[in-house]
């Protein structure tokens, strides 16, 4: 069985080739993005089986979105192509802090993975890994993708864990879609979630840190919430008041955040099929999401598990 499937859409990626606003940047690079299938990539260049789901179109961005995907070792084989609509690709600014000019152009609407739907996705492909890991942007995509979401996230025997990753992007959702409620229906709906804690304001008013997260996501049965660069409260078990443990990030010198929060994923479910205990599930987060920090691209390649266990180990007290 596979470990864990990801579903969601990937676009070809163009990366500036220096820092600037878009009207300026006068090329760019080639590169894959994707919030879920970089979950898979990265799991996959660790050592996991995994398995992207997802559709692009008959073009030769998709052609490249396959390949590239596929040499991590992901299996794309439930890759469905789709002979109208195109692969989206999206452009963004090299990463900006110090400005806060951060500029993404997205140019996805129509495209052949905003066609999912229960009746376009191979489901049982879907269903078939230990894990599921889903996100909120494919809620935004389009009513056929939203209907794939509840489908999946649907009680059912033999329903695989669900992750799911929160990852409002407010480009993507229209006045009066509802963003916060949706997000919440398919944050209770799952097992594992992930949520920074400025996310979870932004989208559902919360302003009371982890602890009053937890208020409002009692039912999975793991939940982060991540607090950029200060750390993440991991939230286990049913029970109320369920006491969080905490494990501060690291301290790197960010290249661009893009990416940061697939990877964090990434570690942390890395170690929990391993069955590392939470702390180090935490650490493996941040080591992984490190990694993606310290590189300009979407994608990076996880530490070397010896190596990150080696340092998930270490004692922070
Ligand atoms: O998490 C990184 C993603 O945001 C990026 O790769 C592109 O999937 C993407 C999106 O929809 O923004």
């Amino acid at each position: 069985a596979v470990d864990v499937v990801a579903l969601g859409e990937s676009m070809v990626t163009f990366l500036p080739t220096r820092a600037g606003r878009l009207a300026d940047v006068p090329s760019f690079d080639r590169s894959i993005g994707g919030a879920e299938s970089n979950v898979a990539c990265m799991l996959a260049a660790a050592g996991h089986s995994t398995r992207w789901v997802s559709r692009v179109g008959d073009d030769g961005f998709g052609d490249h979105l396959v390949r590239a995907i596929g040499a991590y070792g992901v299996d794309v084989t439930a890759v469905r192509r789709d002979p109208a609509r195109p692969t989206g690709v999206y452009f963004r600014t090299a990463g900006d802090r110090a400005t806060d000019a951060h500029e993404v152009a997205y140019y996805r609407a129509g495209s052949a993975a905003s066609a999912m739907s229960p009746a376009t996705v191979d489901l049982p492909a879907a269903r078939a890994g230990r894990v599921l890991h889903l996100s909120g942007i494919t809620a935004a995509l389009s009513a056929g993708c939203l209907g794939l979401l509840r489908e999946l996230t649907a009680p059912r025997p033999g329903r695989p864990l669900i992750s799911f990753d929160v990852n409002h992007r407010s480009r993507l959702w229209r006045d009066g879609d509802g963003a916060g409620a949706v997000l919440l229906e398919l944050a209770r709906a799952a097992d594992i979630v992930f949520v920074g804690a400025d996310e979870a304001e932004q989208t559902w008013g919360v302003t009371g840190g982890p602890e009053a997260v937890r208020e409002l996501l009692p039912a999975p049965g793991l939940l982060v919430v991540k607090d950029g660069a200060r750390g993440a409260t991991l939230f286990e078990g049913h029970r109320r008041p369920s006491p969080g443990t905490f494990v501060p990030a690291l301290t790197v010198d960010v290249v661009a955040t893009t990416g940061a929060g697939d990877a964090f994923a990434a570690g942390f479910l890395s170690a929990a099929l391993r069955g590392l205990p939470p702390r180090q599930r935490l650490r493996h987060g941040h080591l992984w999401a490190a990694a993606a920090l310290t590189v300009p691209g979407d994608l990076a390649a996880p530490p070397a598990r010896g190596h990150a266990d080696r340092l998930a180990a270490l004692d922070d007290t």
